[in-house]
């Protein structure tokens, strides 16, 4: 302070000087306006504090002391010191206009002449913020999310518009928006907010969706199914039932009830011709219970899920000439072949015909 004191005592000295020097003090020295801050074309945002600065210098350089400022804002308002805090309430660009008078220069006259600054100052809106929350941010599919973007906001401005795209293609709008997400992922959801100028800002969240717990279902383990093997009181010998329809995976379950009797497929194994798709042929589906002589004793044939379609032809061995026959149609039938049907003894070829012409069994 006593530096610029001095200073300003040295000036007005020169000033006084050079009126004595020009040899007529009547002459006055037209002050310099100029605007050392801001810098011309400089940007600021929407209520942001701009610190202008203005000088008032003699034709030598130096500061005037007494020196009138005055300020045009360009945006309405004035102020009127050499250092003046403005801030704008709209975007724009403004002239600011700096006015410079000079002080008396001695009692009774003063500097008529006066000068001015101008510059050109550029208020930009605020950017908007986005903010965007999920409820839940994680669950199983199919899930159900609420998005809330409504704390996003723009510090000088309205948000015109809320977008959301929810990561899995789907979009929506509004500041609020729910999306349901059908298939388990990771996805990010992507919020973008425009504000009235024109502005957009963008905020992401993510959301978790994960696969739903399986149930376990009783699919893999397949049907049981129970043939009885019996001598009827009248003496028949049956297989019943006669013919079932089963699927790859069901097992077959092969119950004595009453008398002495087999379950056997005819294949070449067993030695006979063959009566059941070639390709089972050599499998555990050429199967033969041996001999089944007590009651409830039982023999299993479980059916691989690979087994080759088609309809197996079995017998009893005791019995097969009077007709102790029977099928089993694993999905889709096949045809048994004529040199097949003709192979077979007694009453067997009829009775095999006529299980190809009844109703396949679909009880359990
Ligand atoms: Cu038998």
């Amino acid at each position: 302070m006593k530096r610029r004191i001095v200073l300003i005592g040295l000036s007005v000295l020169a000033l006084a000087l050079g009126g004595l020097l020009t040899g007529c003090g009547s002459q006055a020295k037209p002050p310099t306006a100029s605007i050392s801050s801001p810098q011309n074309n400089q940007s600021f945002e929407i209520g942001q504090t701009v610190a202008f600065k203005g000088t008032a210098e003699d034709s030598s350089g130096k500061a005037i002391s007494g020196a009138k400022y005055s300020w045009n804002f360009g945006d309405g308002s004035q102020g009127n010191q050499a250092d003046v805090n403005h801030s704008y309430k709209k975007s724009g660009s403004y002239t600011v206009v700096l006015t410079v008078r000079g002080p008396k220069e001695s009692a009774g006259s003063t500097v008529k002449s006066e000068q001015t600054a101008q510059i050109t100052v550029k208020i930009k809106s605020s950017p908007p913020s986005a903010s965007a929350k999920a409820t839940p941010t994680s669950g199983e599919a199919p899930l159900a999310v609420q998005f809330d973007g409504s704390a996003s906001q723009v510090p000088n401005g309205t948000i015109s518009k809320y977008e959301w795209a929810f990561g899995d293609g789907a979009k929506g709008s509004g500041a609020k928006a729910s999306h349901d997400y059908a298939k388990p992922g990771d996805y990010t959801a992507t919020l973008t907010v425009t504000d009235n100028n024109g502005a957009t800002a963008q905020a992401t969240v993510k959301v978790e969706v994960k696969q739903a717990a399986v149930s376990l279902k009783p699919q893999a383990r397949g049907k049981t199914w129970e043939i009885q093997l019996m001598t009827t009181a009248d003496g028949d010998n049956d297989f019943d039932p006669g013919v079932v329809k089963v699927q790859p995976g069901d097992t077959l379950r092969f119950v004595l009830k009453s008398g002495v009797h087999t379950a056997t497929a005819y294949c070449p194994k067993n030695s006979k011709k063959l009566g059941i798709p070639a390709a089972a042929a050599d499998t555990s589906l050429c199967f033969n219970s041996g001999m089944l002589v007590k009651p409830g004793q039982s023999f299993e044939v479980k059916i691989p899920a690979d087994a080759p379609q088609g309809t197996y032809a079995y017998f009893c061995v005791p019995h097969e000439a009077l007709g102790m026959v029977g099928l089993i149609i694993v999905g889709q039938p096949s045809e048994l072949s004529q040199k097949f049907l003709d192979s077979l003894p007694g009453q067997a070829k009829a009775e095999l015909q006529n299980d190809l012409k009844g109703n396949p069994a679909q009880g359990g």
